[in-house]
């Protein structure tokens, strides 16, 4: 049996995940869950009571990055050493230090102003800088690893959230988002991706 990820019927969280699965072509049930609670069976499954969760036979997984990871080191998308998975794991985790203000300060136009200004562009003239450091292709090392596959969703995502003026202006990571969205598998994916509120 295919492996399913259970996640909402959004971004958020899960599609890092779904991003990884589809550029390691896994075929995944992807369930897009309307709650935790009217889904049966699938709330006693949960260790911390939240999606995104993966189960593959008898393997069970919640949170994230914990299945990012997982399913990365299965594919070889995790780096070739220690050193190489801790570079990897340090441009992922970036990631949620840019979605995180956003979502706690969305509410609250002064700190939703101060993200705009500056937390997205603190993280993102950083990350341009790294890419071009290690030649603009990928963050680390000289393949793809779940590391761009993270920081190819925020970009995007970031644009999705209403900030494409405030990632202009970044050409290295511009072009490769793009080179990125055109990996077959990916494109292929992406056509077919629903329209979805976040
Ligand atoms: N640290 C967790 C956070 C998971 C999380 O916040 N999940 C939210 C959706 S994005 C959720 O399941 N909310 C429903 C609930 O808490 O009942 C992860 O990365 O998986």
């Amino acid at each position: 049996m295919s492996p399913t990820l259970y996640y909402f019927n959004g971004q958020g969280r899960g599609e890092l995940i779904r991003l990884i699965l589809t550029f390691a072509n896994v075929k995944f049930d992807d369930q897009r869950v309307k709650s935790i609670k009217e889904t049966q069976g699938l709330s006693e499954k949960l260790a911390f009571g939240q999606l995104p969760f993966y189960e593959d036979n008898d393997v069970r997984i919640s949170q994230s990055y914990a299945i990012a990871r997982y399913v990365a080191k299965q594919h070889g998308l995790a780096g070739s050493t220690d050193l190489e998975s801790a570079l990897i794991d340090g441009v992922a985790d970036s990631l949620w230090d840019i979605l995180s203000p956003y979502f706690s300060s969305r509410d609250n136009p002064e700190k939703l102003q101060k993200f705009k200004d500056e937390t997205i562009q603190k993280f993102v003239s950083k990350l341009e800088e790294l890419l071009i450091k290690n030649g603009g292709q990928h963050f680390v090392g000289k393949q793809y690893t779940w590391g761009d596959i993270a920081i190819y969703f925020g970009f995007e995502y970031l644009k999705k959230l209403g900030f494409g003026e405030q990632i202009k202006g970044y050409p290295t990571l511009e072009a490769f988002a793009l080179k990125f969205s055109q990996i077959p598998q990916i494109a292929e994916y992406l056509k077919n991706r629903p329209e979805t509120q976040f």
